[in-house]
């Protein structure tokens, strides 16, 4: 059993910049921490990161440090209890932080992975990739880029490094077809290290399929197509208002406009493809391609109550699971296991401020997510998928 000795926190920078938390915890066996990333384009309905501020956050663990040392924790389930102390007192990057390193501490003291403490029925099944190759919207910078947020590429393989190798293949193709039809492509990223570019939509789903074609037949592997099209951003007073080229859609428009593009660019995947309140039109687009991933991110949250309407109405085929959009690793087991009942397909996901830490790789293989989408390239991006690699390693010995 894990006993916690004291607990501390302090502010670290993401991948943007940005401020974000560490927690510290000591224990009897050692000392471990963990930090938790930011979200840009955050849900309307996700929990709050800090309660008031990441630094009353802080202050708030340290006063509760000696409550913890009363608490014994000797399985996930036992995470409870940390939830009932700080229950309401603290946001949920604080709370996601400290319980990733209690978990850490778990592992330790049972000599066994962390992914192993949630994975118990032993499945072995590993998540495919999905990584961001070109992307618009809040997550890039530049007057002239597309609308949606994320274009990307899912290799249709388990293999972890097969699939992280085709990805990272299929952007530096894209690279060289930006700088032949984008003119004013200048290889700049945005927040998830995807290319920037001044492209519409539509122009970078051609690009994207070029890149499919070409990953088929230098890789000799299928590549499919999907987008984040992040819908609430530009959603307002019941409009899609696009700036690339500058047009508003109505709702019905917009339903139009997505199933026209899932059927011309064979998209495998579409996340929020609609405003993060309308359950219906997710629900009319799962009825014409019920076989497509129809993905709720800003609409379900990672919270039990939405993800259940979601799955009630038939709005969505698949579900971003992003654990610090809830803090509560109780409720994301059970967003999970209601997801995993009704077939709907798991996607956990980074957020686009990351920073270097990978237990979101051992969450999703113990929860036995279908896919990982953590991006392509960059060091925080990549440190998920290199833990995803030694969780395989591991397996094989
Ligand atoms: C998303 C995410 C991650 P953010 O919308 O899916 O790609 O973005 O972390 O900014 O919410
Ligand atoms: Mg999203």
């Amino acid at each position: 059993m894990v006993v916690i000795k004291s607990v501390s926190a302090r502010g670290i920078s993401d991948s943007r910049k940005e401020r974000t938390i560490l927690v510290s915890i000591d224990t009897n066996v050692g000392k471990f921490s963990a930090s938790a990333p930011n979200g840009k384009s955050t849900g309307k309905y996700e929990a709050k990161p800090y309660m008031k501020s990441l630094q009353g956050d802080i202050e708030t663990l340290k006063k509760f440090s000696d409550y913890f040392s009363e608490e014994i924790i000797d399985e996930f389930s036992d995470l409870r209890r940390v939830e009932d102390i700080v229950d309401r007192h603290v946001g949920a990057n604080t709370l996601f932080a400290l319980e990733s390193a209690i978990l850490k501490a778990l592992a330790k003291e049972k000599k066994k992975q962390v992914w192993q403490l949630i994975n118990v029925d032993g499945a072995r099944k590993f998540p495919r990739l999905v990584g961001n190759c070109m992307g618009g919207g809040k997550h890039s910078q530049g007057k002239k880029k597309p609308d949606f947020q994320e274009f990307l590429l899912i290799p249709d393989t388990r293999e972890i490094l097969n699939g992280s190798n085709t990805n990272k293949d299929g952007k530096v193709d894209a690279e060289i077809i930006l700088g032949q039809v984008d003119e004013n492509f200048d290889k700049k990223k945005n927040d998830e290290d995807a290319w920037q570019t001044s492209l519409d939509d539509k122009r970078v789903l051609e690009v994207l399929s070029d890149v499919r074609t070409n990953m088929r037949d230098s890789r000799k592997i299928k590549v499919n197509l999907g987008v984040d099209v992040a819908a609430s951003s530009f959603l307002k007073r019941k409009k899609y208002h696009y700036l690339n080229p500058m047009l508003s859609r109505t709702g019905e428009e917009q339903l139009f406009y997505i199933s026209n593009l899932i059927k011309n660019f064979n998209l495998l995947y579409i996340e929020d493809p609609f405003g993060e309140e309308d359950f219906e039109s997710f629900s009319a687009l799962v009825k014409k391609f019920p076989k497509t991933l129809i993905v709720g991110d800003d609409l379900t949250v990672t919270n039990y109550k939405r993800v259940k309407k979601a799955i009630d109405e038939k709005s969505i085929t698949a579900l971003i699971v992003k654990p610090n959009q809830n803090g509560s690793l109780i409720e994301v087991q059970g967003v999970c296991e209601l997801a995993k009942k009704k077939g709907i397909k798991i996607i956990f996901s980074h957020r686009s401020g990351e920073t270097d830490e990978n237990i979101l790789a051992d969450l999703a293989f113990g929860f036995g997510a279908d896919f990982l989408k953590c991006g392509i390239t960059g060091k925080e991006r990549e440190s998920k998928i290199k833990r995803l690699v030694e969780i395989e390693k591991s397996l094989r010995h």
